[in-house]
């Protein structure tokens, strides 16, 4: 536990070195408690969702790995997580729901059919939570998704539900929007692809081109409701072909006005979406950024405060863009830890690659490179890794009313023995170990 006056002391100082570099710490941190992050309601629970009871829905080309125990198994646990991840995060964020988690109050209901009325207990414990809400059709993990493919399938009738689902999904999103007074972002992804080498690979982008047209028909107030497509590069078993590549949604977002989403998992593995965020922004009207790590392949790994996830923020930071045209969010899902300190841990990183961003002069940086003063430029760079960024960071969540350093993981230590581990553990697959306690 850090003390009190430590963190003030600490924080003092790094007043002090930052304003050497031109830096007001204080100003930083009042932008910082701007920008919301989306937290995604399926690191929850492996993807489940609530559709029907202990339904196992990761599919369609993704998969949550790991059996750690005490996963939440209807809604009630899944806010009741969500509000413990929350409170232990700085500032006030979003909700990104999938619509798999609908709250169908007993009577299950078709994809194809639902409606504003299955959300709205979402929404209304988002408002008592002052969160805003962004949300995704589900085209995976349903019968008529079992082919590897839903918007481009070639049977019509399979092809109009999932049309039928995506136009649904947009109302509710829009109706989100509306209610909580800031706009639902609502992500297209779908796994459709083939295993092995496609005989036709231009067919089902043109069936998809078709589908996303007539999904989109429908005018929406942007203020209340924005559309996002979202690119991958392969799933499991969609190795050789994936219909929403990267060029295909680049040039779909860019003709239809779009936002696009860029998933720092869906690239090749060398191929870094902090390097794609200055062009995307040249010709969409915005971004929606799922914030992940790979690991070899998309594995969906808790996010680090590592090299990329400093580059995403800081290509946030500089474009100027943050306010009103990037929208972050978190996609991942972590089976084999506490899945509540999972969130903690990608929301803290996150907030901290930004604030890490704010911090930086870049005034004085982008002068240096205007005058092609290179070497300046690198000198910066190096120096300003070794600023006291941490101690703006625990003064930033002191004073926010969240525990600074690493007093969070009590409380979650706390939560898994009062609250997790009272659940059912067969439903998480397991007879593991809850997390060691000293
Ligand atoms: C899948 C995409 C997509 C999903 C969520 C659950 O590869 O990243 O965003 O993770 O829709
Ligand atoms: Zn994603």
């Amino acid at each position: 536990m850090i003390k009190e006056q430590t963190l003030i002391q600490a924080y003092r100082i790094a007043q002090e070195r930052y304003a050497e570099f031109g830096v007001d710490v204080d100003a930083v941190m009042k932008v910082l408690e701007t920008i919301p992050i989306s937290l995604h309601c399926w690191q929850g629970d492996d993807v489940g969702g609530f559709e029907k009871v202990g339904a196992e829905l990761s599919g369609g080309g993704i998969q949550a790995t790991g059996n750690y125990p005490g996963k939440a198994r209807t809604i009630d646990e899944l806010r009741s997580d969500i509000e413990k991840a929350l409170s232990l995060v700085p500032g006030h964020h979003r909700l990104n729901l999938h619509a798999c988690y609908l709250d169908h109050g007993g009577k299950s209901v078709d994809r194809n059919e639902i409606q504003v009325c299955h959300f709205q207990s979402w929404i209304d414990w988002a408002k008592a939570n002052r969160l805003g809400m962004d949300f995704n059709p589900t085209f995976f993990s349903h019968p008529l998704a079992a082919d590897g493919f839903t918007l481009t399938h070639p049977d019509p009738a399979v092809r109009n539900f999932w049309i039928e689902h995506g136009i649904a999904c947009r109302r509710i999103g829009a109706a989100m929007g509306r209610q909580l007074g800031t706009p639902t972002v609502t992500n297209v992804w779908i796994p459709d692809g083939y295993k092995d080498t496609p005989a036709d690979r231009s067919g089902p982008r043109e069936r998809l081109t078709d589908s996303l047209d007539r999904m989109f028909a429908e005018p929406i107030d942007p203020r209340v409701h924005l559309d996002a497509v979202e690119a991958k590069l392969f799933g499991i078993g969609m190795e050789s072909y994936t219909a929403g590549s990267a060029e295909y949604y680049l040039g779909y977002a860019v003709s239809r006005q779009k936002l696009l989403t860029l998933d720092a998992g869906h690239y090749h593995p060398t191929e870094m979406i902090s390097e794609k965020i200055s062009s995307v922004l040249m010709f969409c009207p915005g971004l929606l950024l799922h914030v992940s790590r790979p690991v070899r392949w998309d594995s969906d790994h808790v996010v680090l405060l590592d090299d990329e996830l400093l580059a995403i923020a800081k290509e946030c930071v500089r474009s100027g863009k943050l306010a009103d045209r990037i929208h972050l969010g978190l996609d991942y899902f972590d089976a084999s830890i506490n899945r509540v300190a999972a969130w903690v841990i990608g929301m803290r990183n996150l907030l901290k690659a930004l604030l890490i961003a704010l911090l930086e002069p870049i005034g004085t940086l982008r002068d240096a490179e205007n005058r092609m003063d290179f070497t300046h430029r690198l000198v910066l760079f190096e120096e300003l890794k070794g600023l006291p960024w941490a101690a703006v960071w625990d003064y930033y969540c002191a004073q926010k009313g969240v525990a600074p350093g690493m007093a969070w993981f009590d409380e979650i230590r706390r939560y898994e023995e009062r609250v997790l581990s009272q659940r059912d553990s067969a439903c998480a697959g397991g007879t593991r170990e809850l997390m060691h306690k000293d």
